[in-house]
Formats: structure tokens, sequence, C-alpha cells
């Protein structure tokens, strides 16, 4: 049994969409952020550090991203949704680590600047210069992209469905008009949210694309 813990439009999509792409049966649980659920003692016996993603597989939790992304993709491994050795298996991995410990929390200064600052002017000042983190990041991601038409050139793999959370990110209204132009991002975005399984976890998430979503 596998039993997904999300929160809609959150970095938990690429692992939902993973779920769809591989074909797998599973089940998901709402974490409603919103409602700060992640912080209740139910769910942090699951997960201690009180974040979403995590994946139950029978009585065993499973956290990170990139972590669940190998674990779906070793279940199906005829469908090579990572790659699995030498050079092409170290660039997925530098992908997903570029997504997870840079492109991520490139976000959290402006999603949530309390959680860098106590007052109103020293949050102000966490989110204008952590949006000038972001653009450098977005656009060194864009370029990073080239014209794909896939991470991985070629060849579709999980760091899509990954790279994809964070375009609709930069899709938030609170980053209306404060982004440079990222054309190939931009371009990615249409292509992937037109995939079945993005699509469908969009849909199973009651997102669109591009998509107004909470952190
Ligand atoms: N590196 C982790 C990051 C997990 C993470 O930070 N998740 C966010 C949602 S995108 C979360 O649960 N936030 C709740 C909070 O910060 O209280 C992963 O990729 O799984």
């Amino acid at each position: 049994m596998l039993k997904l813990y999300y929160n809609p439009g959150s970095c938990s999509l690429a692992s939902h969409a993973a779920l769809e792409e591989a074909g797998l049966e599973y089940q998901v649980e709402l974490v409603d952020l919103r409602k700060e659920v992640q912080y209740s003692s139910e769910y942090r016996q699951k997960n201690p550090w009180a974040r979403i993603p995590a994946l139950q597989i029978g009585d065993e939790i499973l956290t990170e991203n990139v972590a669940i992304l190998h674990y779906i993709a070793d279940l199906v491994p005829e469908r090579e949704l990572l790659p699995r050795s030498g050079l092409e298996h170290a660039r997925g991995l530098e992908w997903l680590a570029l997504l997870s410990s840079t492109v991520h929390v490139a976000f959290r200064p402006i999603f949530r600047p309390n959680r860098f600052a106590a007052t109103d002017d020293a949050q102000r000042d966490v989110l204008s210069t952590g949006l000038g983190t972001l653009r450098s990041v977005l656009t060194l991601l864009d370029e990073r992209l080239g014209d794909g038409p896939y991470a991985l050139g070629d060849r579709f793999s999980f760091c899509d469905l990954y790279l994809f959370v964070f375009i609709l990110w930069s899709r938030r209204p609170v980053l209306d008009g404060k982004l440079p132009p990222l054309h190939r991002l931009a371009a990615f975005g249409d292509r992937l949210a037109a995939r079945p399984s993005i699509a469908s976890a969009l849909k199973q998430e009651d997102l669109a694309w591009p998509g107004e979503v909470t952190s």
C-alpha cells in the first residue's frame, strides 16, 4: 500500500505526478499547510520534520522528494523514469539535488519571510533580498534547461516533474511582474502541463495551469 501525504501545489506535486506517471495504485491524504496540519502530533508521528511530501509504504514512511522519486522509479524499472547508471544517472541526481537544495530554498524567503526575520521591516528586507536571489537562480535554471525538451535533453525523467513544480511556483501572484523573462522555463511548463501525469495530479489537487496556489 502506498499513501502520499501532500498539500495542493506544494513540492509534493512532484511525487504525486510521479505516482501517476508510474501508473501505480496509491492513496493520498491532504496535510493542509494553511491550517498547519503538518504540526499536528498525529502527522509529526509520521514525519517529525513536519514537512510534506511523505510516502507511506506499508508500515514505513519515506520523506524527501529526491528519495521518493527514486523509490517510485525503482518500482517500475522497465519505464526508466530515472537513469540507472553512469553519467546519465549522475546527471539525474545533479538535477534533483539542484532543485531540492538550491531552487526550492530560493523561494522560501518569498513565501515565508516570517521564518527568517521577526519584524515587518526585517521581513520586507528578507523579501527583497530573496527576490534578487530568486531572479538569479531562475535565470540560471532557464539557461541550464536550454531547449530541452527535457531536463536530461531528449529523454523524459522524474527530474521534469520536479522542475515543473518550481515553474508553477514562479506563476504565483506574489511574483507577478517581478521575475525576468524565462522563455525556456515557460515553454517547458506549457509542454509539461499537458502531460497526462501532471494534468491528472493537478486536477486531483484542484489546480489549473498556470495555477494560483497557496503554500
Ligand atoms: N526537501 C524537502 C522539502 C519539503 C518541504 O519543505 N515541504 C514544504 C512544502 S513545499 C512543507 O512541508 N512546508 C511546511 C512548513 O514549512 O511548515 C522535499 O523536497 O521533500
